[in-house]
């Protein structure tokens, strides 16, 4: 199935990679969904919406920079770091995530279009429009308020809000333009990006998942790895 995969990458102009906190799983940073899943322990409710920050602020934030010293001390595994060799060596590559934890740019992919944010970046909740980016793994962000007096928040996307367009757009015309597409290490049941899979094989991409377990879209697959991405993505690598 790999040597399969891989002739689709060496005939492909276009290849998209699409990836969720799977492929971040290995590095030791806790996924969403199932065993050992962040929602198994907390409610999305309490801390990943707009409603439940603008009730309890602090608590939201104290959950974010636990989530941030506990990436901090991790490291991208072998799946980063071999998709960021797969963009460096063939021109046509574009790397989608859902990852807020920033470990595709430290695995060294250039330009990750990053879907619900990014969990360094901060962004103050009046319309003053103050932004900023932490510096990953620095010291804890202190200054949770803005200097115009409103809280600052986490800049990803909460449930109930929509992504960027700009970005959203770039991710669908870059799935709709896809010779192959590799979903890697999602549950793909958070929409809209669930969508981007179906848009994709609707045109003409081949859809290849990259999951330990069963999810949505792999009847949907053309062809389906089931495995850690930390080893198929490397073995796929050496395919090509
Ligand atoms: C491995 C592995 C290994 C493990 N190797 N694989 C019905 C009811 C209510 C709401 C909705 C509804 N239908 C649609 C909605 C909307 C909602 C939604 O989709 N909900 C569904 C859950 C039902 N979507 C939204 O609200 C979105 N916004 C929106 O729709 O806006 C519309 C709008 C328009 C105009 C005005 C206003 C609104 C926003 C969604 C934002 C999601 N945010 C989060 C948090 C981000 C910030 C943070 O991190 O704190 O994003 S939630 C969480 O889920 C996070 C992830 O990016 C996202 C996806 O999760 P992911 O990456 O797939 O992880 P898991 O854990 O689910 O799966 C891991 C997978 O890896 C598993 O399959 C494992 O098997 C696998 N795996 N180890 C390979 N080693």
């Amino acid at each position: 199935m790999v040597d399969r995969v891989a002739t689709w990458i060496r005939a492909a102009e276009r290849v998209v990679v699409l990836t969720g906190a799977g492929i971040s799983a290995e590095s030791g940073v806790p996924v969403f969904r199932g065993a050992g899943g962040l929602w198994r322990q907390f409610r999305p409710e309490d801390l990943a919406t707009p409603q439940a920050f603008a009730r309890d602020p602090s608590l939201v934030w104290e959950w974010y920079l636990w989530r941030r010293e506990l990436i901090a001390a991790a490291q991208p595994n072998e799946g980063h770091r071999a998709l960021a060799r797969l963009a460096a060596r063939r021109a046509g590559v574009t790397l989608l995530t859902q990852n807020v934890d920033g470990l595709h740019r430290r695995a060294g992919s250039e330009a990750p279009i990053e879907l619900h944010g990014n969990l360094w970046r901060v962004r103050c909740t009046s319309n003053c429009g103050y932004a900023a980016l932490d510096d990953e793994g620095g010291p804890p962000r202190s200054q949770l308020r803005c200097t115009c007096g409103a809280w600052l928040r986490p800049a990803v996307v909460w449930f109930g809000e929509p992504l960027d367009p700009t970005t959203l757009d770039a991710a669908s015309v870059a799935a709709e333009a896809a010779d192959v597409l590799l979903v890697v290490g999602t549950s793909a049941v958070v929409y809209p990006v669930a969508a981007l899979p179906h848009m994709a094989r609707r045109r003409h991409a081949r859809v290849v998942e990259i999951n330990v377990d069963e999810t949505p879209l792999s009847s949907e697959a053309d062809v389906v790895l089931r495995g850690p991405a930390g080893e198929l993505l490397p073995a796929l690598e050496r395919a090509l």
